[in-house]
């Protein structure tokens, strides 16, 4: 633990922010003392908006797989009742494939969990959108999400990319954190008034380690909508949030490109260099055995 760990280090006035050219061991260095970090216009408005060209004409579509059904009222209170969600991006909405596998957000992604792991997974390709009048979501850990504190160690297990598909103001529930709470104690929870808000343009992405408190902000606009895609990896031996051996089921993954499959699961985890083992076979074997054969080669 550094120096920042102490209770009263104060902490940036604001989420730590680069521009191009990327210097990515200062952002590595930033996220490794901060827990997040904003990189200006890494992923372009350009892809941005050809994933919003998509995004909207999927919601015009359907109107049944954007609301919390958890069936867990905190759950669904967390998921938020005026913020629009959508899953399964990699297969409802290709162009995200751009975005999963981008190759500096994909690369920082492996920097950041290959300490504790031979091979990463996509846990989850959301689509965020904060909706007019939404209250602040509730300040937490996205490594909660599997068991509270027991995934908190010095390197992350699971990181998230969230790109900002609109500008994210403080008016319009741009994301909040808590600078430096991956490296507090057990029990720690953030103070008022000691939270940062992602302050980014269209194209911009706000890179963070799950193990820090963040959560996105009230919405107090009459009619903006904050929209974010928030892309996040894990540790391959680690149960993604999203189960992506049904996002794409073989039929489908058998055409997708072969490094879109492996991170949906397509592929063993093999830690038997470094004395451990192999997890997600099938048969004892490579769970692309369940390719169909006529399938392989035609790519989606
Ligand atoms: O929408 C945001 O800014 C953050 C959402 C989030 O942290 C979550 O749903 O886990
Ligand atoms: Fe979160």
């Amino acid at each position: 633990m550094s120096s920042h760990a102490d209770p009263e280090q104060p902490v940036p006035e604001e989420v730590p922010r680069f521009g191009p050219p990327y210097d990515w061991q200062a952002i590595d260095a930033a996220v490794k003392e901060w827990g997040a970090a904003v990189v200006g216009g890494l992923a372009g408005r350009d892809l941005c908006a050809r994933v919003n060209g998509e995004i909207d004409r999927w919601l015009a579509r359907d109107r049944d797989s954007r609301r919390p059904r958890t069936g867990t009222p905190v759950y669904d209170t967390f998921l938020g009742f005026r913020t629009v969600r959508l899953q399964r991006l990699v297969t409802r909405i290709p162009v995200v494939r751009e975005l999963v596998t981008h190759e500096e957000i994909l690369a920082w992604a492996h920097r950041m969990l290959t300490p504790v792991c031979r091979r990463i997974l996509l846990s989850t390709a959301e689509m965020i959108q904060i909706g007019p009048q939404e209250t602040a979501q509730f300040v937490h850990r996205d490594s909660d999400a599997w068991w509270p504190e027991l995934l908190r160690q010095e390197h992350a297990v699971s990181v998230t990319a969230m790109v900002g598909l609109t500008p994210f103001t403080a008016e319009n529930g741009g994301t909040r954190i808590a600078l430096g709470s991956h490296r507090w104690p057990a029990g720690r929870r953030p103070k008022v008034g000691t939270l940062r808000q992602a302050i980014m343009d269209q194209g911009d992405v706000l890179l963070f380690r799950a193990d820090v408190f963040h959560g996105g902000g009230r919405n107090g606009t009459p009619d903006q909508y904050r929209r974010g895609c928030a892309v996040s990896y894990c540790a391959g031996w680690l149960r993604p949030q999203e189960t992506g051996t049904l996002v794409a089921p073989p039929d489908v993954a058998a055409g997708l490109p072969p490094e879109i499959a492996e991170l949906l699961g397509y592929a063993v985890h093999d830690s038997t260099s470094v004395g451990g083992g192999i997890v997600g076979m099938l048969d004892n074997g490579d769970p692309r055995g369940t390719f169909p054969p006529e399938r392989l080669g035609r790519r989606r």
